[in-house]
């Protein structure tokens, strides 16, 4: 069917789509970057001016975006009247509105078209939704207004809608069955990677040394389905759980366990990566930092036998800075305000060190360029925004029982404190903040050319992992919730074939 020539423009874009939906792209990567070319290359001829309905240029803007090419907002001014209002006809259009309210999400900053467009898309919508429950395009819609698919975790989407496919009239049964088949085998390399992080996990002890330290090994690997779920990034898969077990480990010292004096001899045993320092602290903390330079030890080795580079300064540059944050959000004896928080709270929530190590278990080749990037001072923007995203859905997720169990002050708190908002308006403005960080991360992931579209895709899913996880509450730490249930879908049951 891909390689079909013959076909329409809106059927070639609407197969991409479905391919993309039901989570099976990456098997046709390069067919599917053929077809993209081709139409980017028309589009460009065409010089926008095209008379296709809303649905089908709203679809074909999504695409051509996502894959990185460059498309001017200014093609939807065709659907504005003399006043600059979207054409009020547009209204009757449900599937057009839906595809222009998920389009705008690849909006940039200051793209005003696009910012119109999605909240009379979202206005429309959600009148529609409130009087049609059930059908086809309100269910899509609902979920769309839930969350927008350019925030959502790819394979649980595609999980979800799977089941909804099913029901769609047009549907292509061959196209389903093939997806359910590549969903249960890379269920089955999912489950050996996961396999393979816990046998690390027992062989820490971490869990009866270390028992006021959350146990998350299930949980991190997870969130690794959601950054690449692709069956050839197993070493990343496996290498990143228990990365995010150690870091979820010394998170847990700093917040809640450690002494200040502790923590400080800590910081500073990180700072000159010194394993004699250890010798006058605590047993815990001796087995948590020998776990740490393992570790690290371990992706260093490996990426000095298969690519011919040392990359021991990242890595451990990228700890120093967690620690330093850490140490730093502990010390804080004041409310500060919002800026000062997120200033260092974009890298105490670990996702400049999570990318840092992700760009190494999965470049092949690694560059210079890249190398050069990540020495600059500061981290690359595709990193700072995609940390600053897991950060502001982290707090919204986590920071009400943070509270309780006498953790600093979130955002949330810092918010309110500086601006005497309520705590509703304050959760409001970091929801906001999310909204204008994904524009930044939309233009900088766009503009990229230190790294590969895989990478800047990594970035981009981290984020959509924390706002599918941390969307009913703190799914990462409180286990047993939504998060086990996504567990299940991901990990345990198939895809039930016909
Ligand atoms: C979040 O916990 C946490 F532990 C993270 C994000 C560990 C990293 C693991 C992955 C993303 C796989 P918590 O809410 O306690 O973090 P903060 O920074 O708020 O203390
Ligand atoms: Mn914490
Ligand atoms: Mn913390
Ligand atoms: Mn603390
Ligand atoms: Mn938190």
């Amino acid at each position: 069917m891909l390689g079909n020539r013959t076909m329409n423009r809106l059927d070639q874009l609407e197969l991409i789509d479905t391919i993309q939906r039901l989570g099976f792209d990456y098997v046709f990567e390069n067919e599917i970057r053929t077809i993209m070319e081709i139409i980017y290359k028309d589009k460009k001829r065409s010089n926008a001016s095209t008379n296709s309905d809303l649905y089908t240029e709203a679809l074909e803007f999504r695409l051509l975006r996502q894959h990185g090419f460059k498309v001017p907002q200014e093609i939807f001014n065709s659907f504005k009247d003399s006043e600059q209002n979207f054409k009020a006809c547009l209204c009757e259009e449900k599937k057009g509105l839906l595809s222009l309210y998920e389009a705008s999400f690849l909006m940039e900053e200051g793209e005003n078209i696009l910012e119109d467009a999605r909240d009379f898309a979202e206005n429309q919508l959600k009148e529609y939704v409130n009087h049609n429950k059930g059908d086809y395009i309100s269910m899509l819609a609902s979920h769309s207004l839930e969350l927008p698919l350019h925030w959502r975790m790819p394979r649980l989407d595609a999980r979800w809608y799977m089941d909804v496919y099913q029901t769609k009239q047009s549907m292509k049964p061959m196209l389903l069955e093939l997806a359910k088949m590549e969903y249960n085998r890379l269920q089955t390399v999912h489950q050996e990677d996961l396999k393979r992080a816990s046998e690390w996990s027992l062989h820490t002890g971490f869990k009866e040394k270390l028992p006021f330290a959350r146990d998350r090994i299930a949980e991190c690997f997870l969130w690794t389905t959601g950054i690449a779920m692709e069956p050839w990034y197993s070493y990343f898969r496996i290498q990143t759980t228990k990365h995010g077990q150690i870091i979820t480990t010394i998170d847990d010292i700093y917040d809640v366990y450690g002494t200040l004096d502790e923590l400080e001899l800590f910081t500073s045993a990180i700072e000159r990566w010194d394993i004699s320092m250890m010798n006058g602290l605590p047993y815990y903390m001796k087995l948590t930092f020998f776990a740490l330079v393992n570790f690290v030890n371990e992706v260093a080795y490996v990426a000095l036998r298969d690519h011919g580079v040392d990359i021991t300064y990242y890595l451990k540059k990228s700890w120093i800075d967690l620690c330093k944050s850490y140490l730093l959000e502990h010390k804080w004896g004041y409310k500060p305000t919002l800026q000062e928080y997120l200033d260092n709270a974009w890298i105490s929530i670990s996702g400049p060190v999570l990318l840092v190590h992700i760009y190494f278990l999965t470049a092949n080749p690694i560059t210079n360029k890249a190398m050069e990037s990540l020495k600059e001072e500061g981290y690359p923007k595709v990193i700072k925004w995609s940390s600053m995203i897991l950060r502001l859905a982290d707090d919204l997720g986590t920071s009400s029982h943070e509270l309780l169990r006498g953790d600093v002050p979130k955002s949330i708190q810092c918010c309110m404190h500086e601006t005497g908002a309520s705590e509703e308006e304050s959760r409001e403005q970091i929801h906001y903040l999310i909204g204008e960080t994904w524009k930044k991360m939309n233009r900088d992931g766009a503009n990229d050319t230190s790294f590969s579209r895989d990478f800047v895709r990594m970035c981009m899913n981290l984020g959509r992992a924390a706002q599918c996880f941390y969307q009913h509450g703190d799914g990462f730490g409180i286990v047993d919730r939504e998060t086990k249930g996504c567990f299940l879908e991901l990990l345990v049951q198939p895809a039930s074939l016909s």
